[in-house]
């Protein structure tokens, strides 16, 4: 056989074994039952045909939640421009919540209100707290027969001057994200090795879940051991559910104006028996990250 052929062979198969081992199953308004037993697989999955229901996907538009909430005050991000391209975590040190009228922030989002030096990011705001008005135009999901820990919202955008991106980072928790307008990229790997994420362990705030790379800028000199290939690639339209496993790291960019919802709940003991995968990443993360998680409750639970 030619080298050519056998090259070619080889990478015929490389694109095979991604192909099957990066795809996402899409579920059709799942019985929780169905629901269930796919989140035993530990892998993310897509759901169709419910939040569309939602009076939220249907009603939403910028004029009505004006209309309803224009005048709440809202936390939002605010963060260095460069943020997300140089990814130097001295952004932290810039980073702040600043509260802004609803309305305000529309004007960020249109490009009506300019900063040379900060972008803005409606991100994780406590959905409930802050928007009590709109939480009659959803159904809150019962695959897990609880209530969530925390509901959050997020309206994003991307136009000339700003997108908005969250930096790669894992969550401890069964993450339902809704889309319910526009469209957003998720980059998701699985928590195969911690370390091989390059974590932010020297830093004594809490940033042991987030990862120091940015997907986005393939650097394999300074991140040699970062699973490049092993990534899972979906843009998630307006009525779409992205159910996300514990540990799994994600990276998300607006690729339109976008509003999402994300219900939180935390795992349960069953859960490192049942769900795959979930004892093992657990063993991984946890020395590492477990330590100054107790830290923060116990301060918190002092103050
Ligand atoms: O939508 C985003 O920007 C980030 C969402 C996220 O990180 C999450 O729900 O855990």
């Amino acid at each position: 056989m030619s080298q050519h052929l056998t090259h070619l062979i080889l990478i015929t198969e490389v694109f095979l074994m991604q192909s099957t081992t990066n795809s996402i199953i899409r579920l059709y308004k799942p019985t929780k039952q169905e629901f269930l037993s796919q989140v035993k697989q530990g892998k993310p999955f897509l759901i169709n045909g419910v939040a569309d229901q939602w009076n939220a996907y249907k009603n939403w538009s910028n004029d009505y939640l004006v209309n309803v909430c224009g005048d709440n005050l809202v936390p939002v991000e605010t963060y260095a421009k460069n943020f997300s391209q140089n990814y130097n975590y001295a952004c932290l040190d810039n980073y702040h919540r600043k509260p802004m009228p609803f309305k305000k922030y529309l004007d960020v989002v249109n490009g009506n209100y300019n900063d040379d030096n900060y972008s803005y990011y409606m991100a994780q705001v406590d959905f409930p707290k802050y928007f009590p008005e709109l939480v009659k135009d959803i159904v809150y999901p019962e695959y897990f027969q609880k209530k969530p820990k925390v509901t959050y919202l997020f309206f994003g955008f991307s136009n000339q001057k700003s997108t908005s991106t969250s930096y790669l980072h894992f969550d401890e928790v069964h993450n339902i994200f809704v889309q319910i307008r526009g469209q957003k990229r998720f980059l998701l790997y699985p928590p195969s090795n911690y370390l091989s994420f390059y974590p932010f362990l020297e830093d004594n705030r809490q940033t042991s879940t987030m990862s120091k790379v940015n997907p986005d800028k393939a650097n394999m000199e300074s991140f040699p051991n970062f699973p490049w290939q092993d990534k899972i690639e979906i843009i998630l339209e307006a009525g779409d559910i992205l159910y996300l496993p514990p540990f799994w790291w994600h990276h998300v960019t607006s690729v339109s104006e976008n509003i999402s919802l994300t219900f939180w709940y935390p795992p349960s003991v069953k859960d490192f028996f049942t769900q795959t995968g979930f004892f093992s990443s657990f063993c991984q993360m946890a020395p590492h990250v477990l330590p100054r998680m107790l830290t923060s409750e116990l301060k918190k639970s002092l103050t």
